[in-house]
């Protein structure tokens, strides 16, 4: 097993009321840890592939030399894997404010607060199951978009900084079909911004 679903650096209910722990618990334990065993099921057919980080694969997953559905599980299941580390990461309620980058967002978008609107907003617009990006381009610029699916940014040589999961598992339980009511509380579990 190549690559192992780390345990939630925080309570299940921590980010409560905004999102409750029932949601948290299944969305780390089943939904993630799905992907992990279908990234790794994958990567066992590949001993050649063992070398690269799971970020350098996707970075050149059309470049890889494996049969197309083998790709399209890496991209599907990779990017699961990674995209989720990185959301349980930003929610981190030990985290603090990155002066630095809260600057930044100040300076192209405006205000923290316009950010957040532009982000959920780009989120909730994303047809289906998807998300909603903060990214850096290879030229170091800041740039808000969203995916379908689980496609990294990592797929457009893309450093994701802040993601918002709209699948429907990431909300469901609690917010039924509202999700602009999900995705505008969900910045009180962010406080890097
Ligand atoms: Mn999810």
């Amino acid at each position: 097993m190549k690559y192992e679903l780390s345990k939630l650096p925080y309570a299940y209910g921590a980010l409560e009321p905004f999102i409750d722990a029932k949601t948290m618990e299944l969305h780390h334990d089943k939904h993630h840890q799905a992907y992990a065993d279908k990234l790794n099921a994958v990567l066992d057919k590949y001993p050649d592939l063992a070398e690269m980080s799971i970020e350098e694969l996707l970075r050149n997953l059309t470049s890889l030399n494996i049969p197309e559905a083998d790709k399209n599980a890496l991209k599907n299941n990779g990017g699961g894997y990674v995209n989720h580390n990185l959301y349980w990461e930003i929610m981190d309620p030990g985290r603090k404010i990155d002066g630095a980058l809260s600057e930044e967002i100040t300076k192209i978008f405006g205000s923290p607060e316009e950010f957040k609107k532009l982000l959920s907003q780009t989120a909730i617009n994303q047809f289906g199951s998807g998300w909603g990006w903060l990214v850096r381009d290879e030229k170091g610029n800041l740039l808000v978009y969203s995916t379908s699916n689980q496609d990294s940014p990592y797929l457009k040589n893309h450093t994701p900084i802040i993601c918002l999961d709209v699948w429907e598992h990431a909300y469901y339980l609690k917010y039924q079909n509202r999700r602009q009511e999900y995705a505008e509380n969900w910045w009180n579990a962010v406080k890097m911004i």
